[in-house]
């Protein structure tokens, strides 16, 4: 397996300047840096290559992140709105294939965090976000990417809560770049079984996100590691394992993830990057039992 982590971990926007995290991230041994895709689209084609130059000039590899806006929302009733959605996304994936990226992740069949003050129409959204995802599915594989569809607990989204739904998505929509994808924070919400719920997306899984209960660094907390590893094993997963961690209370990320209390008090960046580092030795002797 392939480890990353996501750059929001040290910023409290959708946006950073990436090329200083490729070289962090680099030098604390990780594989590979999640970015956010907010600003992607706004990037030159010079940027975009220069991105990926750097990515490869310190030995690792990028892959995406992204919560759409409610204007980017494929399950949107509404169909100016999804043309929007569908403009946006096949805009973004030709970007992300100029970047060298081959996964993006999220809840990027819907939009994020949701407004649960409006009335909820899970069978419409479904119905409209199987559709759309089909058809940007095919864009994404066109480009070498594959579309993960994050299942998020129920705070955050309502149309995929469990790897069941997540599953059963993927199987309607039917297009081999479109995969699940799980994210250990989510699961220890909603699911009877986290080995089971892994177990249950052998072959769809294309992308896996750790944090623990309370989206410390892995390895801080109660999430059952060892239980995730045996499941990851028995279904043969060989992809990507991206660290999500938040700590920091602040900006849009600190609002949008709900983050009301400083997890690690007065913690430093060099702090948060051995933190970083302690976590990412961590899942590699947790997960597969490597040094
Ligand atoms: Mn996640």
């Amino acid at each position: 397996m392939k480890y990353g982590i996501y750059y929001a971990y040290w910023e409290d926007k959708w946006e950073a300047d990436y090329f200083k995290y490729i070289e962090k991230v680099a030098k604390l041994g990780f594989d590979f840096l999640e970015i956010a895709c907010t600003p992607i689209n706004g990037y030159s084609r010079q940027t975009l290559k220069d991105l990926r130059q750097a990515a490869k000039d310190n030995g690792i590899f990028l892959t995406a992140g992204h919560g759409p806006s409610a204007d980017q929302n494929l399950a949107s009733p509404d169909a100016a709105t999804r043309r929007n959605a569908k403009k946006f996304f096949t805009k973004l994936l030709k970007n992300l294939e100029t970047l060298g990226i081959h996964s993006i992740g999220g809840g990027i069949y819907s939009y994020w965090p949701v407004d649960y003050s409006k009335p909820i129409d899970k069978p419409g959204d479904w119905a409209r976000s199987v559709k759309g995802v089909r058809e940007i599915g095919k864009v994404a594989g066109d480009c070498g990417v594959n579309y993960c569809l994050e299942v998020l607990n129920r705070f955050e989204g309502y149309l995929l809560n469990t790897a069941a739904e997540g599953v059963k998505f993927v199987k309607e929509v039917d297009v081999p770049s479109v995969k699940v994808m799980l994210d250990t924070f989510h699961m220890n919400i909603e699911e009877d079984s986290i080995g089971g719920a892994i177990r249950s997306a052998k072959g769809l899984l294309g992308h896996f996100h750790t944090g623990e209960c309370n989206r410390r660094v892995p390895g801080r907390g109660r999430t059952p590691w060892h239980e995730i590893a045996l499941a990851l094993k028995d279904i043969g997963y060989n992809g990507n394992v991206c660290m999500e961690p938040f700590v920091r209370m602040g900006g849009k990320v600190g609002e949008d993830i709900k983050i009301w209390r400083e997890l690690e008090p007065g913690i430093t960046e060099a702090k948060m990057d051995a933190d970083a580092k302690a976590a990412l030795d961590f899942e590699r002797i947790a997960l597969e039992g490597v040094r």
